[in-house]
């Protein structure tokens, strides 16, 4: 595309191109969810975090979708909060609380894709593209991390999937609270069109003003401005917007955007403060570490090809082997099998002179839906 009277182009080969598919999660009214999953007679409520409950004195981290009703929002004075709904709930943030849980949420993500991009307490961005092949299998996998999320830590998040992080994260907010939004490459423009200018991030007060006195007041009026409009009046930003606005992939997902938090390991151990005499005791310990670490990998929908096994030593000297499997599995009877056959090493051992034996599985990968659908197939 070229801008009139210049020659450069305006729209690379890039940002025709959507090649990823971008999910983003934020938590929904993060510190009140946790706090009503901790008092659930809170539930239902208008509640809000933060502040002095007895003298009413600060601002709100956060409130209940019910108090939200009355116009209350983050950073509201809680004096106005009260003005205006004066039944409200203040309730005294735990911020030990708040990051433990978000550790644990994050952790879960992890497990998904390997690329993440943890932007907040409560918000992360997967790119989905080495894990889905398309919105339908992304749209499972976020249902199932909704789910994975929930089931852990009893509270909702959003989830918006689309080509990439901005329309992400613009669509993971239009269905809050509990909600999942997908916008496919060839309904960007009609998604964003009625929506404000300034759901846009970086679009703050300012420029949302300058942009309302020229009569933009949703993306769709941007839109149907003219490009040599555009840049004249609003430069380098202005081209971005009206790119968003128009389909354009303005974003590049590279790999470096995304830091790698893989799920790098499963492990259970077990320490004999009295010896051991026997083998079959010994593998009878074993057997519960297996069990644990199966059960767990299965829980998660992991799959695993390196099996270890530690082994310390009444001297406390360690060892460990492995064995790396050829395919990856998820099954007790593998890692049972790589593990009697690691344990035959230490035949000459005395079970006595051991202190601790432990089970680990590396290698790890999340089953995606694809794979999953192929071994149901298969298992027919
Ligand atoms: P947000 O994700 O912005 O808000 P939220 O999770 O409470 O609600 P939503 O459903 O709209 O996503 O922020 C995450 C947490 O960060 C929020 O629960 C409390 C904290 N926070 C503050 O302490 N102060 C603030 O001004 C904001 C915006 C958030
Ligand atoms: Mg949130």
């Amino acid at each position: 595309m070229i801008l009139e009277n210049n020659p450069i182009p305006i729209v690379t080969e890039k940002e025709l191109n959507f090649n990823s598919i971008i999910l983003y999660m934020d938590l929904d009214a993060f510190f009140a969810s946790v706090e009503i999953r901790e008092q659930p007679k809170l539930k239902g409520l208008p509640i809000i975090i933060g502040g002095d409950p007895i003298t009413k004195r600060g601002v709100v981290s956060t409130c209940s979708y019910e108090a939200r009703k009355f116009g209350i929002h983050s950073g509201m004075p809680i004096s106005q909060a009260v003005k205006l709904c004066p039944e409200v709930r203040i309730v005294k943030s735990t911020h030990g609380l708040y990051s433990k849980v978000s550790k644990n949420i994050m952790k879960i993500i992890g497990y998904y894709s390997p690329k993440i991009k943890v932007s907040g307490v409560d918000e992360t961005y997967l790119d989905l593209f080495d894990i889905v092949s398309d919105y339908e299998e992304a749209e499972k996998l976020a249902y199932e991390l909704k789910d994975d999320i929930y089931a852990s830590e009893k509270i909702t998040c959003s989830i918006g999937l689309a080509p990439n992080k901005i329309l992400a994260k613009i669509a993971s907010g239009v269905d809050k609270p509990d909600g999942l939004k997908i916008v496919k490459p060839f309904e960007i423009v009609d998604f964003l069109a009625p929506l404000k200018i300034s759901i846009i991030p970086g679009v703050g007060k300012k420029s949302e003003f300058f942009f309302n006195k020229e009569g933009v007041y949703t993306c769709g009026d941007m839109r149907s401005l003219s490009l040599s409009k555009v840049v004249h009046n609003w430069g380098k930003s202005g081209l971005r917007l009206w790119k968003l606005v128009n389909g354009y992939n303005t974003e590049e997902m590279s790999d470096d955007k995304f830091s790698r938090r893989d799920c790098k390991s499963i492990s259970d151990e077990r320490t004999f403060f009295n010896p051991l005499t026997k083998w079959k005791d010994v593998w009878y310990y074993l057997n519960d570490s297996i069990k644990t670490i199966v059960s767990s990998a299965q829980k998660k929908n992991m799959q695993y090809r390196t099996i270890t096994l530690k082994i310390r030593f009444r001297s406390f000297k360690t060892d460990t082997r492995s064995h790396t499997i050829p395919c990856y599995c998820n099954d007790e009877r593998s890692v049972s099998y790589a593990i009697k056959k690691l344990l035959l090493e230490y035949k000459d051992v005395k079970p006595s002179d051991i202190r601790l034996i432990g089970v680990k599985i590396s290698n790890i990968r999340k089953i995606t839906c694809e794979q999953r659908t192929l071994e149901k197939f298969f298992n027919k």
